[in-house]
């Protein structure tokens, strides 16, 4: 690993990085997942590397729907499992989600690894280690699907997903979760809840707000559910964004 004096400004980014570098020289992690980050990183830079308050009345509705559930599932990939492997198993043991393992640039080999990532912390059942199931409307390797997971869960979480499988699980009538830094991703913009966050600090949010929300009252879920405006939601980021620019634009760096 090299060496990043703790001084550094970016010094908290520049070590997820580094580990990201690891996690793809192992296998874990696809190279194209790098590329992915770094859009990630572009769109975080803009956000200061917070939570907004839009993402986190996104992910407050998230938990509603999470505890209304019958049969809900998290999907892992390369850079989810990098960046988050220890959380996703912390958050399963408390919510009881399923995790299912899914990647777009599938291979048996990275399958393998990330199951025994999430065993090593403790997840007593992976799913997706068969391509039992398909899901109809994507020709991607990500079609393939557990039975018993993601093809026959009623809500799905995706983070850091791509627009096709995003689209394919609309179609197939789920609710579709997202947390997804670019607010105007395919994915983003076909989910039911789009979180608009970056993942490690949202996985640290939804396990706040279970422990917080986990006693209320299913009525009272319902109506935070109906209550919330996905689209409008969205739009109070881009407007962020925008504000953000308009702030920057013409401005020194401060020295
Ligand atoms: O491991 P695999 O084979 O399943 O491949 C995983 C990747 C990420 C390569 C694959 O799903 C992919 O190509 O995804 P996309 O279409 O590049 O979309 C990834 C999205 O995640 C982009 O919109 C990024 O902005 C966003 N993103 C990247 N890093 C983070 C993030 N969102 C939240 N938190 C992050 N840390």
């Amino acid at each position: 690993m090299d060496e990043i004096p703790a001084s550094h400004p970016r010094y908290k980014s520049l070590v997820i990085r580094e580990k990201m570098k690891e996690y793809a020289l192992e296998g874990i992690v696809a190279m194209e997942g790098l590329i992915a980050h770094g859009r990630g990183e572009a769109f975080d830079y803009i956000f200061g590397e917070k939570t907004l308050p839009s993402a986190l009345a996104a992910e407050k509705v998230a938990i509603a729907y999470l505890l209304n559930a019958k049969n809900p599932v998290i999907s892992v990939n390369g850079n989810v499992a990098a960046l988050a492997h220890t959380e996703i198993v912390e958050f399963s043991r408390i919510t009881g989600i399923k995790v299912e393992i899914n990647l777009f640039h599938r291979s048996e080999e990275r399958i393998k690894k990330i199951q025994k990532l999430l065993e090593n912390d403790g997840l007593k059942k992976v799913y997706g280690l068969s391509d039992a199931a398909e899901i109809p409307f994507i020709e991607s390797k990500r079609r393939f699907a557990d039975r018993e997971g993601i093809y026959s869960a009623d809500v799905v979480f995706i983070p850091l997903e791509d627009g096709d499988r995003a689209q394919a699980l609309k179609k197939m009538g789920k609710i579709v979760i997202s947390i997804d830094l670019n607010p105007f991703s395919r994915t983003t913009l076909s989910s039911d809840v789009s979180i608009v966050d970056e993942l490690t600090r949202a996985i640290n949010n939804l396990t706040n707000l279970y422990n917080d929300m986990k006693n209320m009252d299913k009525e009272e879920l319902k109506e935070m559910i109906k209550g919330f405006n996905n689209a409008e939601n969205r739009k109070q980021i881009v407007y962020y964004i925008c504000k953000k620019f308009d702030e920057w634009n013409g401005r020194d760096y401060p020295y």
